[in-house]
């Protein structure tokens, strides 16, 4: 049985002769042949070249036609793609047409043969085809509804309008299907079969309840009717990340084969794959694939194999595989289907149900407020969990028309609702869009408290460089800290969030900088700090400028380990550090 006819059973749930294999190769294709994602992403030649390599080396059992999958529409609908020539980065969106609601308005469904890189990828895919369609199958990667729709906008805009405005989301999530099903009819007409990616859409992304309101919805009216209209004899959906919360919604869309990513409920995926007679694909965990060693890999697929392999329509696959992913790893993963499980297939006994365990949930207490928090202060901290903007201000202004002074308010009720909002997110009680409403909420707050925190002295103390690291957009805090420098007199030079080494580095060149304060609350960012550290090094300017740093994962000991200066865990603190910091320079003989 060739990979075609195997890929033809397994999708309609008949067992086949082998269990297939289906890496998720996207910016690694250039890795194997030389070019970096941007080359390879704007040229048809190279993108065949890049799935060719992918064949020879992995024998995966499907050809996905595309890189930067989420940027190809929306850059054919107006968004401002950057590429990185040089560089392995994967293109991103700079900047996007929708600034308000009317802007939805102006949109037009692109033309697939004419409009941006849609043409590009109709032509590689029509290539491909001919060169090897007749053995593997080739699928044209289409951007889901809400994808798009998080590009069109601004993913945090996006989000935040989910929540408060369902009528203008259902208009422009109905306008990003049907330009989803235009591309997708129009890798139909060359016979290949469209892949939706929407991961945008993964909880805690959407919440739960939005999918099953609204995207799936969207799916089951308008995506998935006009694709199968159009010939499309299979449609998968791929939504990344932990889906179990979403997936009867994600059934209910009509798809039919669905992803269980690594992170997901392996079990519960084959019981409702197999209820509801759908092929499904689980996944390697990326990061381990990237990193190895090739002992745990094995094991990690192993463990996969032995939970499903007795489903007719599973297949194995892989997380995104990362441009410099080492190939043998994606080879060792393949080698444990080669040798564990090729003579086990035609045996393969129809699945029984299995039971599913549930966990039980360790309930830690919620984090409060005060006891004696003033009935003000309360009802602030409320309106901050609620996301209430309006009341959000006017208790900031009763509170100081109450002679509570601006610090309290923020300590005593602003960062302890900002705890109570991430404690409930921890425990999967709310999703990101509610956590992004109350950090909004807070926000507005602290504009109003901001010129009575951040008086500014006549001549500054000192002038100070700040800003969040790249890969993480939490900005209050660092925000925070800025206006307390600000009214200790110390000049901020805020570069914003998302700042990567050589903003921090050109930013040092070109201003009379005494000390940089970064920010990162996340562990997956935190290590970042370090990087911006070794630069300074590698420049030549560590001795010259104190470095300062902050935020929820961080602690004296992190901040020993990357060499930084100081660490304080509130801006108050940060303040004393950032004095210190100048005594010390002072001290090396150097002064603000
Ligand atoms: C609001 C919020 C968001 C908002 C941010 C909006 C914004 N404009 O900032 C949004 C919705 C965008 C968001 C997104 C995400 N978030 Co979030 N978020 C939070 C939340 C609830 C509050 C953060 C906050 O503002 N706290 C209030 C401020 C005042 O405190 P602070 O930031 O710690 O700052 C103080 C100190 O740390 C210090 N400090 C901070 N920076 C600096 C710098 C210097 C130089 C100094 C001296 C001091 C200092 O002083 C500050 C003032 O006292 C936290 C939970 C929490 N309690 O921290 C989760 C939290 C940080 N988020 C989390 C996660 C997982 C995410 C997402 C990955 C979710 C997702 N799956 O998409 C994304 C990541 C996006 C990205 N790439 O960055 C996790 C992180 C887990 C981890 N271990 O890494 C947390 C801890 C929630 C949780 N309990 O799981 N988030």
């Amino acid at each position: 049985m060739n990979s075609l006819d195997l890929m033809n059973k397994v999708l309609s749930m008949e067992i086949g002769d082998r269990i297939p294999f289906c890496p998720a190769i996207y910016e690694h294709k250039g890795f194997l042949i030389g070019k970096t994602p941007s080359e390879i992403c704007r040229d048809p030649d190279l993108l065949v070249e890049g799935l060719l390599a992918e064949y020879e080396r992995y024998k995966p059992d499907f050809l996905t036609v595309g890189i930067d999958v989420y940027n190809v529409e929306a850059e054919a609908l107006g968004c401002k793609i950057v590429y990185f020539d040089d560089s392995p980065d994967v293109p991103g969106v700079e900047d996007y047409p929708i600034k308000n609601l009317a802007d939805i308005d102006k949109l037009k469904i692109p033309d697939p043969t004419k409009d941006g890189r849609m043409p590009l990828y109709l032509e590689a895919a029509k290539k491909l085809h001919e060169k090897v369609g007749h053995e593997i199958k080739i699928r044209g990667a289409i951007t889901g509804p809400f994808s798009l729709a998080s590009e069109l906008m601004g993913a945090e805009n996006f989000i935040v309008m989910t929540m408060q405005d369902p009528q203008y989301t259902v208009k422009l999530m109905e306008f990003t299907a049907r330009v989803a099903a235009a591309f997708g009819k129009a890798f139909i007409d060359i016979g290949i079969d469209p892949i939706i990616f929407d991961s945008r859409a993964m909880p805690p992304l959407c919440s739960p309840q939005i999918f099953q309101d609204i995207v799936s919805k969207v799916y089951r009216r308008i995506l998935i009717p006009e694709l199968k209209k159009a010939g499309a004899k299979q449609i998968p959906l791929i939504i990344g990340g932990d889906t179990t919360p979403i997936l009867d919604a994600i059934i209910d869309t009509d798809t039919t084969q669905i992803l269980c990513d690594f992170e997901g409920d392996i079990e519960l995926f084959k019981k409702k794959a197999i209820d509801h007679n759908l092929p499904m694909r689980v996944n390697v965990d990326p990061r381990l694939l990237h990193l190895g060693p090739i002992d745990k890999i094995q094991d990690f697929t192993m463990n996969i194999l032995n939970k499903c392999w007795d489903h007719p329509g599973f297949i194995l696959g892989t997380g995104v595989a990362a441009y410099d992913c080492p190939p043998e790893h994606i080879d060792a993963v393949r080698a444990c289907l080669d040798k564990d499980y090729k003579n086990w297939v035609p045996t393969r006994p129809i699945f029984k149900q299995q039971r599913q365990q549930t966990e039980a949930i360790v309930i830690e207490e919620e984090p409060g407020y005060p006891e004696d928090l003033e009935p003000v202060l309360r009802e602030l901290a409320e309106a901050i969990e609620e996301g209430e903007e309006d009341d959000v201000v006017d208790l900031v202004e009763e509170a100081l028309n109450d002679d509570i002074p601006p610090g309290e308010i923020v300590d005593r009720a602003m960062i302890p609702a900002m705890d109570v909002i991430g404690y409930r997110f921890a425990q999967k009680q709310l999703f990101v869009p509610e956590m992004l409403i109350s950090a909004r909420a807070m926000s507005e707050g602290l504009k109003i408290l901001r010129p009575l925190i951040a008086k500014t002295g006549a001549k500054p103390v000192g002038r100070v460089l700040l800003g969040t690291v790249k890969g993480d957009i939490h900005d209050i805090g660092k925000n925070l800290v800025g206006m307390m420098l600000e009214g200790a007199g110390f000049e901020i030079l805020d570069l914003g969030v998302n700042v990567p080494v050589e903003r921090f580095i050109a930013a040092l060149k070109e201003n009379d900088i005494h000390m940089i304060g970064m920010s990162a609350l996340l562990t997956t960012t935190m290590n970042y700090m370090g990087r911006v550290i070794e630069a300074l090094k590698d420049e030549g300017m560590r001795d010259t400028v104190k470095v300062l740093i902050g935020g929820a994962p961080i602690n004296e000991k992190f901040c020993d380990k990357i060499d930084a200066d100081y660490y304080a865990d509130s801006a108050a603190d940060g303040v004393i550090a950032a004095k210190q910091a100048l005594a010390d320079l002072k001290a090396m003989g150097i002064s603000a």
